[in-house]
């Protein structure tokens, strides 16, 4: 994935035409487009193959299950044109170390801290463990949140420099591109302000710039 913007687009727009029209708009913008179950689910896996003829495409399925489950998630995704896959981490090492196994090559992001309120009861609790376990199994980043850029440096400091830090709850969440990015994430994820605001392109362009602020 390249590291330009730093802005990565997620397309949960669950209408497949205007799915694509978001995804053109911002064409050149954002690094990458990271889709998740309401877009496969409601145009096809046919999609993911469909974006990655011009963007990296970053398959959100947050896969947690048994080895053998994961393993055949991130083949499919991978071998539909996935770059990436997003899996959680509390399912542990084994499935972890699956899901890199069978994404040769591609990208794993673990789930540790998730960006929404109630994530405070169970992920929080266990993100810089979660953190530690990724590092451990080889994937080559973490999805972190920019609803609380402190647990983002928490996590970074669990890591090091080297992986990857995405950073999801920027815009409608209530999250900053720029305190996310300050805090230590590599890439913002921004969706509904993005795909949802009347000027796509606009309003990529401005998270853009509110990330060149602190880079
Ligand atoms: P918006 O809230 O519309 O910007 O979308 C955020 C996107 O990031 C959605 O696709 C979420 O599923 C995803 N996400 C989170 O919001 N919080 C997390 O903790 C993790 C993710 C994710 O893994 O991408």
């Amino acid at each position: 994935m390249k590291s330009e913007s730093r802005l990565v687009l997620a397309l949960d727009e669950t209408d497949g035409r205007k799915a694509l029209k978001v995804a053109e708009s911002v064409g050149g913008i954002v690094d990458a487009i990271k889709i998740n179950w309401p877009l496969v689910l409601s145009e096809g896996p046919a999609m993911i193959t469909r974006l990655a003829e011009t963007s990296d495409v970053i398959c959100d399925f947050k896969v947690a299950d048994i080895p053998n489950t994961v393993r055949l998630i991130v083949e499919n995704a991978v071998s539909r044109g996935a770059s990436a896959v997003i899996v959680h981490a509390f399912t542990g090492d084994d499935s972890l170390r699956a899901a890199v196994e069978a994404a040769s090559g591609a990208e794993v992001y673990a789930v540790t801290e998730m960006s929404h309120p109630g994530a405070r009861m169970f992920t929080a609790p266990h993100a810089e463990e979660m953190a530690r376990l990724g590092v451990e199994c080889g994937v080559d980043g973490f999805i972190a949140p920019a609803t609380r850029p402190d647990r983002i440096r928490a996590v970074r400091s669990v890591v090091g420099p080297s992986k990857k830090i995405l950073s999801p709850g920027v815009g409608t969440q209530g999250g900053k591109a720029s305190d996310a990015i300050a805090a230590g994430a590599d890439y913002a994820i921004v969706g509904r302000s993005i795909y949802g605001a009347e000027d796509p392109r606009a309003a990529a362009e401005s998270f853009c710039a509110d990330i060149r602020s602190v880079i």
